[in-house]
């Protein structure tokens, strides 16, 4: 049944993109709602920088703040019943390096997930140590901006847990993530799909990274062995084969520097459902 879909372009200050049509419903939609004290924020005319220095490490460190991230809506989450019988994969299916290749042959044991830039402690974090992290698991609906949804049950730990084990530096503000597959070919080297969110949807309780996809170790056409969910965004947000976080001030200095592959050719950063 189609919940009908909440304007939240005001969170953006700029119109929703017509795309979002497309879909189906909005089972997000809620979260947008539920944003409304931001946006009230906005509207005050202090928004941007109040809400820019909310979202901000500096910010986080106040009780207040973090009490108001905890207080974030949640996506929509399904029944067992739901998971879609055949998920749809998309964008890479199976990074074509040799790295990849050479990782995904040896069941991952040589991965490592690095997580730097701007943290107290850098970690290097083998999968057998995600696994071991305490995890959520979710069955949520993923939206592809190309029209398509599907139901699936995710399981990792929070992204958040893994941010408190490195700390966060005060200037932090946005989570990038760099991913293991190259999507072209570019004038200075191999463009790589990357992806960044801010500290409100880092922090949100179900953005987890997950190893687990519909109990099982997540498929390399799905990410294998470790994706990013995002769930309050569009399925491009939500960056597979992860191999890098950094944590940064300003993504400007990136690719094109929109703060994703997909944004570097136009789609919207904040891409909320
Ligand atoms: N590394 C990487 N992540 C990615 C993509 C990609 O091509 N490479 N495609 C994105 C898009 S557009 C979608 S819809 C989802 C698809 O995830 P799925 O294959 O599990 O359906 O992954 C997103 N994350
Ligand atoms: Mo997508």
């Amino acid at each position: 049944m189609p919940t009908p879909l909440l304007p939240n372009s005001r969170r953006l200050r700029r119109p929703a993109p017509t795309r979002r049509a497309l879909l189906a419903g909005g089972a997000a939609a809620i979260g947008a709602a539920a944003l409304g004290g931001c946006n009230q924020l906005d509207r005050a005319g202090e928004a941007p920088s109040f809400r820019q220095f909310l979202a901000s490490a500096e910010g986080l460190t106040q009780g207040s703040q973090r009490a108001l991230l905890r207080g974030q809506p949640l996506a929509r989450e399904y029944p067992e019943a739901d998971i879609s019988k055949a998920f749809k994969a998309n964008g890479t299916t199976a990074p074509d390096s040799l790295s990849y290749y050479t990782m995904s042959s040896n069941g991952f044991a040589d991965w490592r997930l690095e997580v730097g830039g701007l943290v107290r402690t850098k970690l290097s974090l083998s999968l057998a140590e995600i696994q071991a992290m305490p995890s959520r698991t979710q069955i949520t609906r993923h939206d592809c901006v190309e029209g398509w949804s599907c139901i699936g049950k995710w399981k990792g730990p929070a992204l958040a847990d893994v941010l408190d084990i490195a700390g966060l530096q005060s200037e932090a503000r946005f989570i990038v993530f760099g991913c293991a597959d190259v999507m072209e070919p570019g004038l200075t080297g191999d463009i790589y799909y990357y992806e960044s969110i801010d500290l409100f949807d880092a922090f949100h309780p179900q953005t987890i990274l997950a190893h687990e996809m519909n109990d099982k170790a997540l498929p390399i056409a799905h990410g294998a062995p470790l994706r990013l969910r995002v769930e309050r965004q569009l399925g491009y947000k939500s960056a597979k084969y992860l191999m890098k976080i950094d944590v940064v001030d300003s993504f400007a200095a990136l690719g094109e520097g929109k703060g994703g592959y997909w944004e570097d050719r136009g789609y919207e950063w904040y891409a909320g459902i």
